[in-house]
């Protein structure tokens, strides 16, 4: 067996399922060998972030690492900012990457990717990543290939392989597969279970507030059951949205703070006993709270740590809390319900449209065709996605990077076979839509909504005054027939209703609508959350 070939079997064993990529001179050796064995399915794509946010969206919908493979230097710098978006929203992706031989490094030559030394690639991805090797020692490999595959899932972060050119097809062993699973202090876990089933008994408004990382560890079922059994209401914070949407848990929305539905903000933060799983503490998720959450009354479990009152309990692995809470708790507690009402029963008229009609279309096409997977672009189509159907849907909700969507959309497809709907602004699509270049390719047929407000509608909401916000007016629906699929530019309710119906009626290629909004049409979310955190600046610059 080679060193390819080995690190590809242990990618597999660990969860990868596919690889997304763009090959260089550097690289040429590993993906032949990646071509002729397909030990797992090569998907190239045409600018390498879009690389890395498919690699991204596959993760977290697999709940398992997927594989973005690049070029030495142009490639993988390339693909930085995608890798610390997966960092910091906990996505298990392992970036492969070509390298130099041993001979190119002592040639005395400077090499043609190299930025200021042959490491500092590997220095650069040491900060996005939770690991990292360079497998220049075919003898060492196969334990240092498990060790940084062991930690990309144990910790579900990104992890950094280089892969120098002339190790390719050096022998090697096996990898072999150590559990990554962190053992678990059985007496600290009790000690844990019991201080929390404690405070909920006494508690009279327990709230329950998912967050990413329940995907990522696949424990949406369980949370459900959790949160069932104990009859406790659950909310979503802002990146977590979309959580538990194929579940029976008892939702109630997504927590957005003085931004959002009152009835949620008012639930969480009133909450005696708020267990916040999974949940990671970002300005997206509660920089506009309206009253500090009471961290003297909160639980938070995240990243294999359990923090309450003034204690904290480490190693404790989210899947055994949620798994001994579930064992050990069960109350007839009614659960206090907080109807969502979605807008819907969009008029087909002649009025121009807003991001809340465009909401009402796909809770309309959702509930007369079933829901689809939703991938989101940055953008005020990502608050917009508030009011759609609970459904599942992926979105950089905290790292707030633009050129998701499109990407995303692809490796939703990929990773699940089902056809997604994306949501992307124009600003956003400017970056990587034209990755849908690639659909015929593999027969990925989106639903693509694009919001065209003809500017970077979410900096005007927030700076109203700057010229540079304004973007050129383009057709965007006569770019998608070039690139092999069905464009629509719409400008009303009616033409937009049309639209859906004739895109979802058509599965061969991908469909762009592309929908004419005013530029200064805002979501309701959106306008609630700059005002918010409009305020918030004023009050923290007067000092309050
Ligand atoms: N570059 C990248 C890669 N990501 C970003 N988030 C930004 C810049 C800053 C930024 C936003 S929102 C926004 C920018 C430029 C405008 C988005 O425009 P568009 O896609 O058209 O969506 P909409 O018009 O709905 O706003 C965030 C605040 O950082
Ligand atoms: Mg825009």
């Amino acid at each position: 067996m080679t060193l390819a070939e080995s690190l590809l079997i242990a990618c597999k064993n660990y969860g990868a399922q596919e690889i997304f990529g763009i090959p260089g001179d550097f690289a040429l050796p590993f993906f032949k060998v990646v071509e002729e064995t397909e030990i797992l399915p090569l998907y190239t794509l045409s600018h390498e972030p879009a690389v890395g946010f498919a690699a991204d969206a596959a993760s977290r919908l697999h709940c398992k690492p997927s594989i973005a493979a690049v070029t030495y230097g142009a490639g993988a710098l390339n693909m930085v900012n995608p890798i610390a978006a997966a960092y910091a929203e906990k996505s298990p992706v392992i970036v492969i990457s070509g390298g130099p031989g041993a001979n190119e490094k002592t040639a005395g030559l400077m090499l043609h990717h190299q930025a200021k030394t042959l490491d500092s690639q590997l220095e650069v991805f040491k900060e996005i990543t939770c690991d990292q090797v360079v497998l220049d020692d075919p003898i060492h490999a196969p334990a240092a290939i498990a060790r940084v595959l062991a930690n990309c899932v144990s910790q579900s972060r990104p992890v950094y392989i280089e892969i120098p050119r002339d190790t390719v097809n050096a022998p090697c062993e096996p990898v072999p597969v150590v559990n990554p699973e962190l053992q678990v202090d059985r007496e600290a876990l009790d000690a844990c279970v019991e201080e929390i089933l404690k405070s909920l008994k006494g508690a009279q408004s327990p709230v329950l507030l998912a967050g990413v990382e329940i995907r990522r560890f696949g424990l949406e079922q369980d949370v459900s059951d959790l949160a069932t059994s104990l009859g406790i209401p659950v909310a979503t914070t802002f990146m977590g949205t979309g959580l538990l949407a194929n579940t029976n848990a008892p939702m109630c929305g997504t927590y957005l703070g003085a931004a959002g539905d009152q009835k949620v903000t008012t639930l969480v933060e009133n909450s005696d006993a708020l267990i916040m799983l999974g949940v990671i503490l970002t300005d997206t998720n509660f920089g506009v709270s309206v009253s500090k959450i009471n961290t003297r009354k909160s639980i938070l479990a995240c990243d294999n740590r359990v923090s309450m009152s003034y204690h904290t309990y480490n190693d404790i692995p989210l899947r055994a809390l949620v798994t001994e809470l579930k064992n050990k708790g069960s109350h007839d507690r009614i659960t206090v319900k907080v109807e969502r009402v979605f807008p819907g029963n969009l008029p087909t008229d002649g009025q121009k449209i807003t991001p809340t009609d465009i909401a009402a279309s796909v809770n309309d096409l959702f509930r007369e065709y079933g829901d689809m997977p939703i991938a989101s672009d940055m953008g005020d189509c990502l608050f917009t996605a508030l009011d759609m159907k609970h459904s599942g849907l992926i979105a950089p909700g905290y790292y707030a990077t633009m050129g998701y969507g499109i990407p995303a959309g692809i490796g939703t497809q990929v990773a699940t076979g089902r056809r997604p709907l994306v949501l992307v602004g124009d600003g956003a699509f400017q970056m990587t839509g034209w990755e849908l270049l690639n659909c015929p390719r593999y027969g990925w047929n989106p639903i693509v909504l694009l919001f065209n407000n003809s500017s970077w509608g979410m900096l005007s909401a927030f700076q109203g005054e700057s010229k540079f916000n304004d973007l050129i007016e383009l057709n965007y629906a006569n770019i998608a027939d070039s690139l092999g699929g069905k464009g629509y530019r719409v400008a009303t309710r009616a033409e937009l209703k049309q639209a859906l119906n004739q895109a979802i009626s058509k599965r061969g290629q991908f469909q762009l609508i592309d929908i004419v909004l005013e530029r200064t049409a805002l979501s309701q979310t959106l306008t609630q959350f700059t005002t918010s955190v409009n305020a918030a600046k004023r009050s923290q610059s007067q000092g309050k």
